[in-house]
């Protein structure tokens, strides 16, 4: 029977030259591909020398390191499940999401030890890791004892390989259970896609705590043995300054817009480069049509979620075929089909909820069955949440969503839970958090709060208080008292009012 661990797919296709380059750092770090077998192995040895029962979440929140990416890909190799974490998110959040997976093992930056390990302990978890962006800390200490050779574990395609949170647009965070299954099908179908070819070479610049980062990018450039440039934050200049020993580069759209203020981006700067592709939040017809004028590359964007991986896709050839605006079409395999709110097909190019299905569809919602059944149609399809149409040619365009979500710099933030938080404020008697445009993280929150009776809250110092307790980027940008919000016929807040009356604030 073959291995259907996702890390057999990706190492069965490492160079057979062990010791060419497969990531180098921004600050000159060169690792082969003969270090990425050894140290994942000696990462595996070491979580498997803890004796965790199988199905264990090793949960990770740490900076950006190539360390960090061994640790995904130990995991995989161990057999466990991978529990990345935003390196934004402060107490109140961690405290959720350990206290909701019970990992066994958490992995910590060196400087967060003394509130994360208590977190951790209070939660269950027996083993408590740090891991540095330099190549320091306990997990690295231990794992130098370790045997670098390692057979990797025997996981089916159904067995789960990471869990990912998503919030909830009511409530509890919910994580998402990803099967190596999932993954593997999903990055097979994006190699042939995308055209990956001999010499790609990856500029790596996202955050590898979301899926965009973690599995688009890295998957890509594993399974096709490229070699990738991993930096560790992303710098617009530095990006450009790379283009010219690369061949792709994926990102959100803010990434594109800061790219675009940069003198340094031209057609000399771009020559080298074979795809640029950009997901995770809608990106602007204008920022599609100057990209093209500035560096005579046509973005191609893509459509995914973390419960799904990737959806749809512009084709990659011909060039002209990529259209801005749209999100391209279904990927091989891979189901999309609109409905009506009352679960009806409707006409083509008519516009209505998302729902999709596929080898790359998640197994459910962790410890959450309810909430899984809910969101499945009942002939089995995924309900998005997305709102939008196909057209007679079969592209699929994005026009909204029905899940009340902020995408703000491509980090998702639901509103439900930053005004559960302001309303527990003294002298808040309700509010409401909208999105809006901005020229830079392409939409932010702003919040909207009453008072209560004879009260009168002060807007900045909501916002301070919120950065105290929550990721920044959840963090309004704008907070306003007024005196009451516009309700519809049936009590609920109308948001698309509140958007309107604020939506030229940052532009
Ligand atoms: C940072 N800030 C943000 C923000 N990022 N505000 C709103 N939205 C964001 N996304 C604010 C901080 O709060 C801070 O404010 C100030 O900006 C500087 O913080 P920073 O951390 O130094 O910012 P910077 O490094 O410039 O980060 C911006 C960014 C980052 C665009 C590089 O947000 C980013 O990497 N985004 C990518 C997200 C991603 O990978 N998404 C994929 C999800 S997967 P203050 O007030 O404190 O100074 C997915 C599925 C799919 O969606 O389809 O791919
Ligand atoms: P996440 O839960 O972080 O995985 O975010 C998934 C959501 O991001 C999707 O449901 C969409 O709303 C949004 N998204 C991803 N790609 C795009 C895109 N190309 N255009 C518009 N929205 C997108």
């Amino acid at each position: 029977m073959t291995n259907e661990n996702l890390f057999a797919v990706l190492a069965a296709a490492f160079p057979r030259e062990r010791d060419s380059i497969a990531i180098e750092t921004g600050d000159g770090l060169a690792y082969s591909w003969r270090d990425l077998d050894r140290a994942s192995a000696m990462l595996a040895n070491l979580l498997e020398s803890l004796k965790l029962p199988a199905g264990s979440r090793i949960a990770a929140q740490v900076d950006k390191s190539v360390e960090a990416l061994l640790l995904y890909l130990a995991t995989l190799r161990a057999g466990h499940i991978f529990l990345p974490l935003n390196t934004a998110y402060r107490k109140a959040e961690i405290e959720y999401f350990l206290g909701d997976a019970e990992p066994a093992v958490v992995v910590c930056s060196p400087g967060d030890f003394g509130w994360v390990s208590k977190l951790a302990f209070a939660a269950g978890t027996r083993h408590v890791f740090t891991l540095g962006d330099d190549r320091t800390g306990s997990l690295l200490d231990r794992a130098a004892h370790m045997a670098d050779r390692h057979e990797i574990a025997a996981r089916g395609a159904d067995d789960v390989a990471a869990i990912v949170y998503t919030s909830g647009t009511t409530g509890r965070s919910k994580g998402a259970m990803i099967t190596h299954g999932n993954l593997a099908s999903n990055a097979r179908v994006l190699k042939t896609f995308w055209g990956w070819q001999p010499g790609d070479v990856l500029i790596h610049a996202l955050p590898i705590f979301h899926v965009h980062g973690l599995f688009v990018a890295v998957h890509g450039a594993l399974l096709n043995a490229s070699r990738m440039i991993w930096l560790a934050k992303f710098d617009p200049k530095v990006v450009i300054g790379k283009m010219s020993e690369a061949t792709v580069f994926m990102g959100v759209p803010t990434l594109y817009v800061r790219m675009l203020q940069e003198k340094a981006l031209t057609r000399e700067a771009a020559a080298n480069m074979r795809l640029f592709i950009s997901g995770s939040a809608p990106l602007l017809l204008d920022t599609f049509d100057e990209w093209k004028a500035r560096t005579g590359h046509t973005i191609l964007e893509r459509y995914g979620m973390s419960e799904t991986v990737m959806l749809t896709s512009n084709p990659y050839r011909p060039v002209e075929a990529r259209r801005g605006g749209t999100v391209g079409f279904p990927l091989p395999g891979v189901g999309v089909r609109i409905r009506a709110a009352d679960g009806t097909e409707v006409s083509v190019g008519e516009i209505g909820g998302i729902e999709v299905k596929g080898p790359n569809v998640f197994k459910g919602y962790w410890r959450m069955p309810g909430k899984t059944k809910e969101e499945f149609t009942a002939d089995g399809w995924f309900r998005t949440g997305d709102v939008g149409r196909i057209d007679a040619e079969g592209y699929v365009t994005i026009v909204g969503r029905s899940k009340d979500l902020i995408i703000s710099g491509g980090y998702n933030v639901y509103p439900a839970e930053i005004e559960a938080r302001i309303n527990e404020m003294p002298g808040v008697a309700e509010s409401a958090l909208v999105g809006v445009p901005h020229p830079d993280f392409g939409e932010v929150g702003v919040a909207l709060v009453v008072a209560k009776a004879g009260e009168r809250p002060d807007g900045d110092a909501i916002v301070a208080k919120l950065k105290a307790e929550l990721a920044n980027f959840k963090v309004p940008k704008r907070c306003f008292v007024v005196d009451e919000l516009p309700r519809n016929a049936m009590g609920k807040v109308q948001k698309n009012a509140l958007r309107a009356r604020h939506e030229r604030l940052f532009l």
